[in-house]
């Protein structure tokens, strides 16, 4: 898709403020994009911090491929979300993705917290699950897909380290796909902080949370949906019929290459271990942790990060599938926006 095919939108806010509280940005859609959103087209957004940080080259550009295609494979379309020279971007083009695939150390990591300097600076940027979840909800896309979620980090006593990622989905209405959170967290304490700020976390053919590298955490959750339809169900009555904020579905990652939880758990720890020695915290810390695990296990983090979200997005498709059909139905039709 062409730029020309593009259109700038106004930003909208959370359902409740919607018509009050219209945030003014730059957003463009790629044509494929907005004609979907006009004909409530099933649609997934995906975030791209994963390509431009979490994942190197050249398994991040064969990442996001697999992740479009996958979307694609259930009947869904991929809308990856990025700031590129200062314009936020929902649907990319391959030669975009390429670049933040291949833009190394010159790319931005962004939450939410950092799109304003990003969009005055006219910088380019990977969005992470925060500002992924704001411009998709702003835009009106329901699912989001992506590997792990960024959450409370371990030590939080000392350095408070939270991410804005928990904050977003307690805010936005966007269910986000995913399998688990990153596993370098205090699951215990990320999984009380959802609940203290009220987002729903669903096990999706699970009743425990998936470990992101391991199918397994022993961390037993409240609810849990077996199928897409079932899923699409709560997303729409969460985020539509009662106008709250977003939710997590956790998917544990596929058995062909997922690692057993003890060996995930050594290494996170000689990892952390080291992060701390080199004094590297703050957003800088999770890119450091997942190269590090990479480098422990020779590779099968990064085979299995690939793989699963792969996964994920392939899941996220259908429900968005299923999704989109309960909206279809005349008695509930949403108005089209515009
Ligand atoms: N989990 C991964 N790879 C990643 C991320 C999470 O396995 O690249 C990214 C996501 O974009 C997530 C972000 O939103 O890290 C969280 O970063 P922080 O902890 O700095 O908020
Ligand atoms: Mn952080």
């Amino acid at each position: 898709m062409g730029r020309s095919g593009q259109r700038p939108v106004h930003l909208a806010g959370h359902p409740l403020s919607r018509g009050r509280e219209r945030v003014r940005a730059r957003v463009r859609l790629a044509s494929e994009i907005s004609r979907a959103l006009e004909r409530g087209s099933p649609l997934v957004a995906l975030e791209t911090s994963v390509v431009a940080q979490g994942l190197p080259h050249p398994e991040n550009l064969a990442a996001a491929r697999a992740c479009e295609e996958a979307v694609r494979g259930k009947g869904a379309i991929p809308a990856m979300v990025a700031v590129l020279d200062g314009v936020v971007r929902v649907g990319l083009s391959r030669s975009e993705v390429s670049r933040l695939a291949e833009g190394g150390a010159r790319l931005l990591k962004l939450g939410s917290r950092d799109l304003a300097s990003a969009l005055a600076g006219r910088r380019t940027g990977g969005t992470t699950v925060s500002a992924t979840c704001e411009i998709a909800a702003g835009v009106g896309i329901r699912i989001f897909a992506t590997g792990g979620i960024g959450g409370v980090h371990r030590g939080v006593e000392e350095h408070l380290d939270v991410s804005q990622d928990l904050w977003a989905l307690s805010r936005f209405p966007v269910a986000v796909v995913c399998a688990g959170a990153k596993s370098v967290l205090d699951l215990t304490r990320t999984l009380e902080l959802l609940e203290s700020l009220a987002v729903p976390v669903v096990g999706y053919c699970t009743g425990e949370l998936p470990g992101f590298y391991a199918r397994e955490t022993g961390l037993p959750l409240d609810e849990r949906v077996d199928g897409a339809e079932e899923a699409a169900r709560l997303v729409a009555a969460r985020l539509d019929e009662l106008g709250q904020g977003g939710m997590l579905i956790a998917v544990p990652p596929p058995r062909r290459s997922a690692l057993p939880r003890a060996e995930v758990e050594q290494m996170i720890a000689a990892s952390l271990g080291v992060a701390a020695k080199a004094g590297v915290r703050g957003k800088a810390l999770t890119p450091f942790l997942l190269s590090e695990l990479a480098r422990r296990s020779e590779g099968r983090t990064l085979a299995a990060n690939v793989d699963l979200l792969a996964n994920n997005c392939a899941v996220a498709a259908e429900i968005a599938v299923a999704y989109a059909r309960g909206c279809r139905r005349p008695s509930d039709r949403r108005k089209p926006r515009g």
